[in-house]
Order: C-alpha cells, then sequence, then structure tokens
C-alpha cells in the first residue's frame, strides 16, 4: 500500500512537471537569414525524391558549406548555409510522381515550396539549451520571405537534427554527397551484405530500375547473358538507374562474387 502511494505520487510530479515547463528553449532572434538567390548563388548538394510524402528536396550549399569534404565534414567552417528546397512533385491522375528521363522526380510548378535554412556561426545553437547541435541555428521560410518556422519555433528543427550524428556535424544526409555521385533517387532495390534485394523485380516495359549499393563492399549488375549490359564495379553508395525497354527476363550476377543472383523480368 505504501509503496502504491509512493508511485502514484511520483507519477503526479511528472505530470505537474511537464504542465508547467515551457515549450523548448529557442532563439528569440533571426540570424540565419533568408537566402536571397540561392538558386543561383549556392550550389546544388544532392536532390533527393522523397517517396513518403513525393517530394522534390533540393539542398543547396554556400560556397562554405560546399567547401567541405568527405574528410572535413564533420566541421563544417563558419558562415556555412544549406537550403532544403522541399517542393510537391509533378504527379498524375492517380498520384503517381511523374518520372523524368533519367527516372526522377519533378517538381511541380504550380507547386510553392519551404525553405528549411541551417547556418552555423561561431556561438550559435546555444539558446536551444540542451537540444543544442553544435554551432547551427535553424529557421523555415516561405519564398516571399516570411516564417514557416520562426526562429523562436525551430526547437523542433534542432531536436530531430540531434538525430543524425555529430560526426557529420548534425548535418543528416551528407553521404549522398559524398558517397561516390549517389544522389537520392527512389531506389526499386538495394544490395546488401552480398546480396540484391529484393532477388527479383517485375517492371512494365520502358521503366526505369534504381540499384543502391547500400553494401559497405563493391559490386557490380552484369547480366548473364554474354555482351550483356554491366554496370562496372559500384562502389559502397553508389546508386545507378537502368532503362528496361525490351520484355523479357534479365539474370544478373555480381562479376566480383558470381554467387549473388538476381532477376528482373519486363512485362
Ligand atoms: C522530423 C525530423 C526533422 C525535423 C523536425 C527537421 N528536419 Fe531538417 N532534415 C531532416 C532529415 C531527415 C533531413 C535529410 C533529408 C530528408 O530525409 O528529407 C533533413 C535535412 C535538412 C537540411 C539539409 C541539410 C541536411 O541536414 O541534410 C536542412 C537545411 C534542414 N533539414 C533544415 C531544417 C530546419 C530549418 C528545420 C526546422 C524548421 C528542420 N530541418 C526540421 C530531419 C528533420
Ligand atoms: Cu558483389
Amino acid at each position: 500500500m505504501r509503496k502504491l502511494a509512493a508511485l502514484s505520487f511520483a507519477v503526479l510530479g511528472v505530470f505537474s512537471v511537464i504542465g508547467f515547463t515551457q515549450a523548448p528553449p529557442a532563439p528569440t532572434v533571426d540570424r540565419v537569414g533568408f537566402p536571397e538567390d540561392y538558386m543561383n548563388k549556392f550550389k546544388v548538394w544532392y536532390v533527393y525524391d522523397r517517396q513518403d510524402n513525393k517530394q522534390v528536396r533540393t539542398i543547396y550549399a554556400n560556397d562554405l558549406a560546399n567547401s567541405a569534404t568527405a574528410d572535413t565534414q564533420f566541421n563544417y567552417p563558419y558562415g556555412s548555409v544549406f537550403v532544403m528546397e522541399t517542393w510537391a512533385s509533378l504527379q498524375d491522375a492517380q498520384g503517381n510522381p511523374v518520372l523524368d528521363g533519367r527516372g526522377r522526380y519533378q517538381k511541380n510548378p504550380a507547386a510553392t515550396p519551404t525553405l528549411f535554412v541551417m547556418r552555423k556561426e561561431r556561438g550559435f545553437g546555444e539558446e536551444y539549451g540542451p537540444n543544442r547541435t553544435g554551432e547551427w541555428e535553424y529557421v523555415a521560410y516561405r519564398p516571399n520571405g516570411t516564417y514557416q518556422t520562426a526562429p523562436s519555433a525551430s526547437a523542433g528543427c534542432a531536436i530531430c537534427h540531434k538525430a543524425s550524428n555529430q560526426a557529420v556535424d548534425w548535418v543528416f544526409r551528407s553521404n549522398l554527397r559524398f558517397n561516390n555521385g549517389g544522389e537520392g533517387p527512389v531506389t526499386d532495390s538495394v544490395i546488401h551484405n552480398y546480396k540484391y534485394i529484393p532477388g527479383e523485380l517485375r517492371v512494365k516495359a520502358g521503366s526505369f530500375v534504381t540499384i543502391h549499393n547500400s553494401d559497405e563492399v563493391e559490386h557490380t549488375v552484369t547480366d548473364d547473358a554474354v555482351n550483356g549490359g554491366d554496370t562496372g564495379r559500384m562502389l559502397a553508395g553508389k546508386t545507378i538507374t537502368l532503362r528496361f525497354d525490351a520484355r523479357g527476363e534479365f539474370n544478373f550476377h555480381c562479376s566480383i562474387h558470381p554467387s549473388m543472383r538476381g532477376k528482373i523480368v519486363v512485362e
């Protein structure tokens, strides 16, 4: 009985703490700044087709951010700015994204993007308190410069970016930039632990098939047929897109690890 009383008291204590807690701390002043003319002044860092919400996400980097390499990405220089432009994709009547000639999502010209911006400067980020991610501050803008997420509401940005990694200075998908040119197309198949997953794909004639090597080692996709297609060595992190026009069954293997086998059926 005593134990139970103590327990309910403790629970009550937690509730009252939550009840009185303010919104998580965040900067009150905008020190990030609207990225004027980012489309021309910044470099496209990577493009990511986001399958769940069917968005084209283009990540732009200013010159300082762009100067980082795979070896220095643990510490971007002060003055680094990233802009993530999130744009609804062009979709058909069924709501499926209409792919371009490379198998990628296209921006819907009628849609309005949102600009998620993060800037790193000496001493930035302190006001996020326990949710601080290094020296970055975050703001989201609409293209007309108004706030989608004002600085005072930007704690959520820091909280989520904390799930990325200090080893990459809190920048989420820098692997898409640094890993051998793999961008972010939607993948139909991955290579992992010496295996094609799924092992058999069925596609319509004229479709694209995008295969991502998410293993730690190199693999190939090599047609079993003599003089058939061959991707050559795909480094870890590499993504390739192939187009299949002719109907038929394509059995393939890895020329480095011949027991790795897969099949694409074009219908
Ligand atoms: C729910 C988690 C989450 C929240 C909240 C979030 N982000 Fe991100 N952010 C991501 C992920 C994950 C990526 C990588 C792209 C992707 O997967 O869509 C990303 C990418 C970015 C990038 C491109 C650089 C990079 O890290 O790859 C910027 C800039 C960015 N976010 C800014 C913001 C800002 C500003 C906010 C708040 C307004 C915010 N983010 C809120 C998860 C989040
Ligand atoms: Cu292999």
